[in-house]
């Protein structure tokens, strides 16, 4: 029987974050076996904030050799650079022509990232869903694993998938979110009512993947808490709420569980061994990814074959789309 497909990317717009793999690279690793699955560092979708060039560079194979030091295996699962596929921009231009602007004027993060760049917005800030909607419905992908914030994202994508089958016949699989129920949304350790995003001013509001100890210890220890001192697992709380996710993620013991050892026994502690346990869990990844920085060659064989294998399984989309469009064949 043939395989499902699954389909994720993830920007190279900073240094990866423990909300970036608990809502998404640690997801991604557990569904290597039972489908056939597409990775993608979506440098395209990163210029739509300014990127200094030698910094996007670096970033693209961080973001390659942490996906690996993750667990996704490049035998198993295909792994490549979004630029390298150019399907990605030319469905993205079909999908364009059939997206309504009352559809995109409606997306948050669109809303919220407009509001922090005030003076020249671009463009590609405003259509940067449909990008996303065509990096997905070229490969048919049955299943597409994100955290909570892109969910606005992926109903465009089978809004589209939908409009262009009924407009013209069926040719795109409409696929669907894969939501974690727990970890889908890590809050920022500063501010426990919004996301903790990579692209934050406040360094403390993250954790990043190749934080060292003595950082992990510090933030933690800075993330904000309440004054109620008792560890309890509710929204009136949400900064301990934030952090008994990421001691859950970490540690494999349920939040209950958690709540219970913690009784009576104050934040400090708590915080102490939070750190400990973040630093442990972080510290293979780290390793790994040390390991693959010093393999350059390796990485490029990974990425070019990746995209060898991509340009193939896109290219068979995009040539369907182009002919039911009416576009004549080469
Ligand atoms: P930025 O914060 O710079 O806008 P981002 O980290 O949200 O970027 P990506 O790197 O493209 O954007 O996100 C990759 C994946 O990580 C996506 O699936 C996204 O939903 C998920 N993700 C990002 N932040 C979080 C978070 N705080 N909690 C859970 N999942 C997250
Ligand atoms: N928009 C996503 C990144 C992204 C993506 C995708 C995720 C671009 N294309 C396709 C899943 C599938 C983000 O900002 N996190």
């Amino acid at each position: 029987m043939k395989k499902g497909k699954v389909f994720s990317g993830v920007q190279p717009s900073g240094a990866l974050t423990i909300g970036n793999y608990i809502g998404a690279l640690r997801n991604f690793v557990g569904l290597q076996d039972e489908f056939d699955c597409y990775y993608c560092i979506v440098d395209l979708h990163a210029i739509t904030v300014p990127q200094i060039p030698k910094n996007l560079r670096k970033r693209t194979l961080d973001v390659l050799a942490l996906y690996i030091a993750s667990g996704i295996d490049p035998e198993k699962s295909t792994l490549f650079i979004q630029s390298h596929v150019p399907a990605h921009s030319e469905l993205s231009w079909v999908l364009s022509t059939i997206t309504y602007m009352g559809q995109l004027n409606r997306m948050t993060q669109y809303k919220e990232k407009a509001k922090k760049s005030e003076e020249n917005l671009n463009a590609g800030l405003f259509t940067y869903p449909v990008l996303m909607a065509s990096d997905i419905l070229l490969y048919q992908a049955d299943f597409v694993p994100v955290g909570d914030d892109q969910k606005q994202h992926l109903e465009l994508a089978r809004d589209l998938a939908e409009r262009f089958n009924n407009r013209y016949s069926e040719t795109f699989k409409v696929p669907e979110p894969l939501i974690s129920e727990f970890g889908a949304r890590i809050m920022s350790l500063q501010n426990p009512e919004s996301k903790m995003s990579k692209s934050d001013d406040d360094e403390n509001a993250y954790i990043l993947l190749l934080d060292d100890s003595d950082t992990i210890n510090r933030k933690i220890k800075r993330a904000v808490t309440d004054s109620i001192g008792e560890i309890r697992y509710c929204d009136e709380q949400p900064g301990l709420k934030n952090l008994l996710n990421i001691y859950s993620v970490f540690s494999n013991e349920d939040v209950e569980s958690l709540v219970k050892k913690y009784d009576g026994i104050g934040y400090g502690k708590f915080k102490e061994d939070l750190s400990e346990v973040v630093i442990e869990g972080l510290k293979p990844i780290q390793e790994k990814y040390l390991q693959l920085t010093n393999s350059k060659d390796y990485l490029e064989d990974v990425y070019k074959k990746g995209a060898e294998k991509a340009a193939y399984v896109s290219g068979k989309t995009l040539r369907k789309v182009y002919k039911k469009i009416g576009f004549i064949p080469k």
